[in-house]
């Protein structure tokens, strides 16, 4: 268990018997605003302000129709292998989630290291960027359910030791998201409140969050206030759009009980300055698939832009 005297924790979660909202402490876009190639100066005060942006069609439907096979492959690849790194829906053997995108697939490799996707990441965290996690959530038709409300940063600073809110995540969507298939829902600003939750997380928890989250999801009354200060979205778009979310805003998705799935990659960039230490939350640290630890590396060398001037 981690001491608490020995380091000090700014977000401290599930150890309390009552919910606290904390203030962010950490900016949201790291690097100077106007200092990045692949963002309006719109762009950036926007995701500043609401701790999301959407950029719709940055992919080809040619590009994405090679990625969605790819997704496809992948699933036909897994079905019925009981693998650690594969979640089926809870209640069916439909493929819920498979994770180490980055690791099982050359192409999804190439995506994460793709330019449109990494020169945003080095801009938003100023710092050469690793891949914490990668994901496709498929959210298959009829039978795809909901993720609760919560903070992605609440599970990876308790269960992952993610020192500081320095990462983000990218979505990109493999089928159209539209308002009725389960697209994700988030909470405009409520990246600036860090909720810790009630609730002691148990061992081995991931082994039933990843198909419904019970720890680490925020209380009702915290959620409610949140939402009626912040407002609740849910961009929509055509595959090949992107959602870019800060590790703190809340958000969540419905059930897809439409005929059309809607399958999302998610990868998780993390500064290389924001590695992961030891689980804040005391239990022992998630396996790789879930966290990279044994395997950090950036995605590639970063130079420090400021103003043009190139300081390595
Ligand atoms: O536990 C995690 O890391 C995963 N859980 C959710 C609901 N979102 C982030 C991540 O995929
Ligand atoms: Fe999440």
């Amino acid at each position: 268990m981690q001491d608490e005297t020995t380091i000090h924790d700014p977000y401290p979660t599930r150890r309390d018997d009552r919910p606290r909202v904390i203030p962010r402490q950490e900016p949201v876009i790291w690097s100077p605003k106007g200092s990045c190639p692949r963002l309006s100066r719109a762009h950036e005060d926007f995701y500043e302000e609401n701790g999301y942006l959407f950029l719709e069609s940055l992919f080809s439907e040619a590009e994405i129709a090679k990625l969605r096979a790819e997704g496809e492959r992948l699933k036909e690849e897994q079905q019925g292998d009981d693998r650690y790194d594969v979640i089926v829906e809870p209640g069916s053997e439909e493929v819920r989630s498979i994770f180490r995108l980055h690791e099982m697939s050359p192409v999804f490799e190439r995506l994460i290291s793709d330019e449109r996707l990494l020169s945003i990441a080095e801009h938003l965290l100023d710092d050469a960027v690793y891949t914490h996690q990668s994901r496709v959530n498929y959210k298959p038709a009829f039978r795809g359910k909901e993720f609760d409300w919560h903070s992605d940063f609440e599970t990876w600073h308790s269960e992952d030791g993610m020192p500081a809110m320095r990462a983000f995540s990218m979505s990109i969507t493999l089928s159209d998201n539209t308002p009725h298939n389960g697209p994700l829902m988030l909470m405009p600003g409520s990246h600036r409140y860090f909720v810790s939750c009630v609730g002691e997380t148990p061992e081995d928890n991931y082994q039933n969050s990843l198909k419904r989250q019970q720890f680490g999801v925020p209380d009702r009354q915290s959620l409610t206030e949140i939402a009626e200060r912040c407002g609740i979205v849910a961009p929509t778009g055509p595959a090949g759009s992107v959602l870019i979310f800060d590790c703190n805003t809340l958000h969540g998705s419905n059930s897809n009980i439409t005929p059309w799935p809607r399958s999302n990659v998610f990868f998780v960039y993390n500064a290389m300055q924001n590695v992961v230490q030891e689980p804040y939350g005391g239990t022992k640290p998630r396996p790789e698939f879930l966290a990279t630890r044994d395997q950090v590396r950036p995605i590639r060398q970063f130079e420090h832009h400021f103003g043009g001037k190139v300081s390595a």
